[in-house]
């Protein structure tokens, strides 16, 4: 055990969380958002707030941004500032969901004005990758149709892959294509990339640098996530996660708080193909919003919980769980993983914490700190930023 210990403890400290900062704005449901004292009013303020997540869990260096809604001036000044917080910018998102003009789609609307639109969108995105060293723009489509005959299926399908395969062609060779899927919403018939064997085809026909990004919110009840997570790994196709927990629809909670026996299954198949290892490629993000809780803490124990399945992931004793599947020993091999996740892990974690000089809880380190009280206190007037802002 003390061998897998330190182990653990290596991979642990090489670990890295992305932040989205549309968690530190103000969201809600669809019947209202709510304002919460103190939240940032712009993106330098996002940053900020990503930085003191980063401060207090030494795990969590880079911010993922939303075009336009993090929309500014000078990029380089942006980049610049988050240089200064100790931290850096990620993956850069577009947004095809925003405009009246693709109420009936962006890259497959059937107008090529408004294809050209949303590819011209894609070249925006590059601009700020460029501009703050970004290699990852990361594409969610809302794409859709809400009723059978409504247009034709496959034309869709084809006019999408036209309209990918002229944004691929604007990346630089570092650059990545992150291609999100998502089951349904906003429309209910069927989307456009409904799920990872689309989004793997699309990114196939692509080329090298498109890769699938799975968001945890985004199956159908029951869907065993995994498994998709062991096959994208296999083909070599997992460029990154979108991590929330979902109860019913895409619900963009806390990640592990409902379930985190599913996080420490996700975390299990990585860790089996070595892919919590940075070089691996694969980003780990999260995609939250925190509606009624207080967003800085929120995005601490959500970093919290993907370092606590990792750490049990890291913990699985591999030797004996392949010895145990070999000998067809079900009820052993099950074992060995159930004594793995039953291990209490925040010991290990408050050792990685302390061998970085930080404190063991760092939600308990952070609330100590008055941070939350200055900000309140600090950022009065201006418009603080929220959905869509
Ligand atoms: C989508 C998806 C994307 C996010 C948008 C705002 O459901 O999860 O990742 O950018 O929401
Ligand atoms: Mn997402």
């Amino acid at each position: 055990m003390t061998e897998h210990r330190t182990r653990a403890l290596a991979a642990l400290a090489e670990q890295t969380i992305e932040l989205p900062s549309w968690a530190f704005g103000n969201s809600g449901t669809r019947f209202k958002v709510f304002g919460q004292p103190g939240v940032a009013r712009d993106p330098f303020e996002k940053l900020e707030d990503a930085a003191q997540v980063h401060r207090y869990t030494g795990a969590a260096p880079r911010v993922s941004l939303h075009i336009p809604w993090d929309l500014v001036d000078d990029y380089g000044k942006l980049a610049a500032h988050a240089a200064d917080l100790g931290v850096s910018i990620g993956a850069i998102n577009s947004n095809l969901f925003q405009d009246d003009e693709y109420k009936l789609g962006s890259l497959t609307s059937a107008d090529p004005a408004i294809r050209r639109r949303a590819v011209e969108h894609h070249a925006q995105c590059i601009e700020v990758m460029r501009q703050t060293g970004s290699t990852d723009l990361k594409i969610w489509l809302p794409d859709g149709t809400n009723y059978p005959g409504q247009d034709d299926l496959r034309a869709r399908q084809d006019r999408l892959a036209d309209s990918l395969q002229q944004v691929y062609a604007m990346l630089d060779p570092q650059h990545r294509i992150l291609l999100e899927y998502k089951f349904f919403e906003p429309y209910f018939y069927a989307m456009d990339i409904p799920d990872w064997g689309t989004s793997l085809v699309h990114c196939l026909a692509l080329g090298e640098q498109a890769t699938v990004v799975l968001d945890t919110g985004h199956h159908a009840p029951g869907t065993n996530i995994e498994f998709i997570v062991m096959q994208l790994l296999r083909v070599g196709r997992l460029g990154a996660f979108d991590f929330n927990s979902r109860n019913y629809a895409d619900d963009d909670l806390i990640v592990g708080s409902a379930d985190p026996f599913q996080l420490f299954r996700i975390m299990n198949e990585i860790v089996a193909q070595d892919a919590h290892r940075p070089e691996s490629g694969v980003n780990f993000m999260l995609d939250q919003c925190h509606n009624i809780e207080p967003k800085i803490p929120g995005q601490i124990r959500s970093v919290m919980n993907v370092q606590e399945a990792t750490a049990k992931a890291l913990l699985v004793d591999r030797a004996a769980l392949r010895e145990a599947q070999l000998a067809g020993d079900v009820l052993g091999a099950h074992g060995v993983l159930m004594d793995a996740y039953s291990t209490d892990v925040r010991p290990l974690l408050a050792e990685l914490r302390a061998s970085k000089g930080l404190a063991p809880d760092p939600y308990a380190a952070y609330a100590r700190s008055g941070h939350q009280e200055r900000i309140a206190r600090e950022r009065v007037g201006g418009q603080q930023a929220g959905w869509g802002a």
